[in-house]
């Protein structure tokens, strides 16, 4: 693995990690009076002040109840408060824009001193964007999306065509029961492996979050191009079978439970946490022959996963999966944001900002490109967990 390195050294950091554990439901519901009935991380790690939430740097995630939002605002408060800022949590407890916009207007009205958002769809949000603009609020997005007429930049967790090439890859190796290469050998084994597969046509599902959101689509876009590669030509069908779970653990069961009665693909892919892990269950539960791959928190799958090299992968429903070091990523978001209030930091194609060293990373300079109508800086990479590795992860995120 490419970024061994930096992965072994965040294992040090498993104990702080765990008690990360404690915090993963705790989010706060946006109404302030709520902040401490929302929980432990609510109360101690965020706005404090008994819910006054004028001057504090508020993360937003899709919604409440998912440990990838819970994992980013670690990173986001710890940087933040290490620079002596009042941070706070608000997701809304439902998945949509509408859920959002609400929680938003009450924000600046709150007098909120900037927003870091992951979005839940890439419309609707315009007059309330434009409101937090007015108001002198600074918007920066991350993992999904915000308009970019009205952010500053946008986080990018890791190469959008990477995740989607991989997530592909990794579907039909485990399709033609092929245990993980190696890092940067899946395309090559594909090559080498394909034209021997004489079998029927493979096909993918993709158990997705919802419909509208940004960067789900992004990455099932970018799976349909890396499927257009010759290799997989009469190998592998170029349709996606699509279902959304809308990143609620009940949808998602639903929607597994769709693929398992209908028995129509070979393996789902699925690019949330909240879907690999419901497929998980489910595919396990029904005893199912179909596999699974995606986007996962290891502590999450681990029951669906292989933990240690001497298990056989393909015992389980999910050989392996990948994802970003999601604490990081909340870090970065949060470093641009103080960038932005502090540093000058526009978010204009080639400017930067300097993010100060943050746990096991050093301080590390990054610096704005082009990315659709707007700009992004680039968080990290994807990494593979597998057999190989996943006991280490448990413990870490
Ligand atoms: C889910 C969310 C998030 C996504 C991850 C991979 O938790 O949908 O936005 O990036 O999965």
């Amino acid at each position: 693995m490419k970024n061994w390195k930096r992965l072994a050294a965040m294992g040090m950091s498993a104990a702080m990690l765990l008690s990360l554990a404690g915090c993963s439901t705790t989010t706060s519901t946006g109404d302030a009076g709520d902040a401490a009935a929302g929980g432990d991380a609510a109360a101690t790690t965020s706005s404090g002040g008994g819910g006054d939430l004028e001057g504090a740097h508020v993360f937003m995630f899709k919604s409440t109840g998912n440990s990838f939002g819970d994992l980013m605002y670690e990173g986001f408060s710890e940087y933040l408060e290490g620079k002596g800022e009042k941070t706070s949590y608000q997701s809304p407890a439902e998945t949509t824009v509408a859920a959002q916009v609400q929680m938003l207007d009450e924000l600046i009205t709150q007098k909120v001193a900037s927003i870091t958002i992951s979005t839940n769809g890439d419309a609707g949000y315009d007059e309330v964007f434009k409101r937090a603009q007015d108001a002198g609020i600074p918007i920066v997005s991350v993992d999904s999306e915000a308009n970019p007429e009205y952010r500053i930049c946008h986080v990018n967790q890791a190469e959008v065509q990477a995740i989607g090439s991989y997530l592909v890859q990794a579907g039909v190796l485990i399709t033609l029961g092929i245990d993980y290469p190696g890092d940067g050998k899946m395309e090559e084994t594909l090559a080498a492996e394909l034209p021997n597969y004489s079998g029927d046509e493979i096909k993918l599902g993709v158990l997705s979050a919802s419909i509208d959101t940004p960067v789900q689509n992004s990455w099932i876009d970018a799976m349909r191009v890396e499927l257009e590669k010759d290799m997989y030509a009469g190998k592998v069908s170029p349709e996606l079978d699509i279902k959304y779970g809308n990143d609620d653990l009940t949808e998602s069961t639903t929607q597994a439970q769709a693929f398992i009665a209908e028995n129509s693909v070979d393996c789902i892919i699925s690019p949330t946490t909240v879907g690999i892990a419901a497929a998980g269950q489910a595919l396990k539960s029904a005893n199912s022959e179909i596999e699974l791959t995606g986007l996962g928190i290891p502590s999450e799958m681990q029951s669906f996963m292989p933990n240690s090299a001497d298990e056989n992968a393909f015992d389980y429903v999910c050989p392996y999966m990948m994802l970003w070091d999601v604490i990081h990523l909340g870090a970065v978001a949060g470093a641009a944001q103080y960038a932005a209030m502090n540093d000058g930091f526009d978010g204009s194609v080639g400017s930067s900002f300097e993010m100060d060293a943050f746990r096991d990373y050093e301080a590390t300079t990054y610096e704005a490109y082009e990315s659709g109508d707007g700009t992004a800086v680039l968080a990290g990479e994807p990494f593979i967990f597998s057999k190989d590795n996943m006991e280490e992860w448990i413990d870490v995120l």
